[in-house]
């Protein structure tokens, strides 16, 4: 998909994400590591989030959620940069230090890109949702993550009926 002007909504209207939009301010989301994160608005009165003075590739915005043994978890978000161009990853760090990349996209600035990924929760968990850029200097914004679970069946019922409106 293509770099777009402004994001497009929430897959699955944010999943189990709280304000997956940005439209109640930052309610929800802390600080991950270092820096400051912050509500922006676009011209057209668009809101979304923003980290800014980070210091190391995973300092930004963070939401915690928890995640369910056996359940496929589908995310994507729609990410942007203050400058220049980056691959962007979503990272799944759960209790204890191990974390697990969910999908990666390359955000630029001027435009939103869409992120997309997912992973499968082995065991139930707590896990903090981090974004992963190798170089910290820039200023990482989102708008519209979604994460919404599945089981194996309704995700396979799922990837039928869309290829069915497809087609
Ligand atoms: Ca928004």
């Amino acid at each position: 998909m293509q770099c777009v002007k402004e994001p497009h909504r929430a897959q699955y209207g944010g999943g189990i994400i709280v304000n997956p939009g940005f439209d109640h301010n930052i309610k929800a989301w802390t600080v991950f590591g270092n820096g400051t994160i912050e509500e922006r608005i676009s011209n057209d009165g668009n809101r979304f989030i923003v980290a800014r003075n980070r210091t190391r590739a995973l300092d930004g915005f963070s939401q915690k959620v928890h995640l369910k043994k056996g359940l496929i978890y589908i995310f994507s978000a729609w990410l942007q940069l203050s400058e220049g161009s980056e691959i962007v990853s979503v990272v799944f760090k759960t209790n204890g230090s191990e974390s697990v990349h969910g999908g990666h996209v390359i955000a630029n600035h001027g435009c939103w890109s869409l992120l997309k990924g997912g992973i499968l929760a082995n065991f139930s968990t707590p896990a903090e949702i981090l974004f992963e850029t190798e170089n910290p200097t820039v200023e990482l914004w989102a708008d519209n993550v979604s994460l919404q679970p599945f089981t194996r069946k309704q995700w396979r019922t799922h990837q039928d009926d869309s290829v069915e409106r497809v087609s």
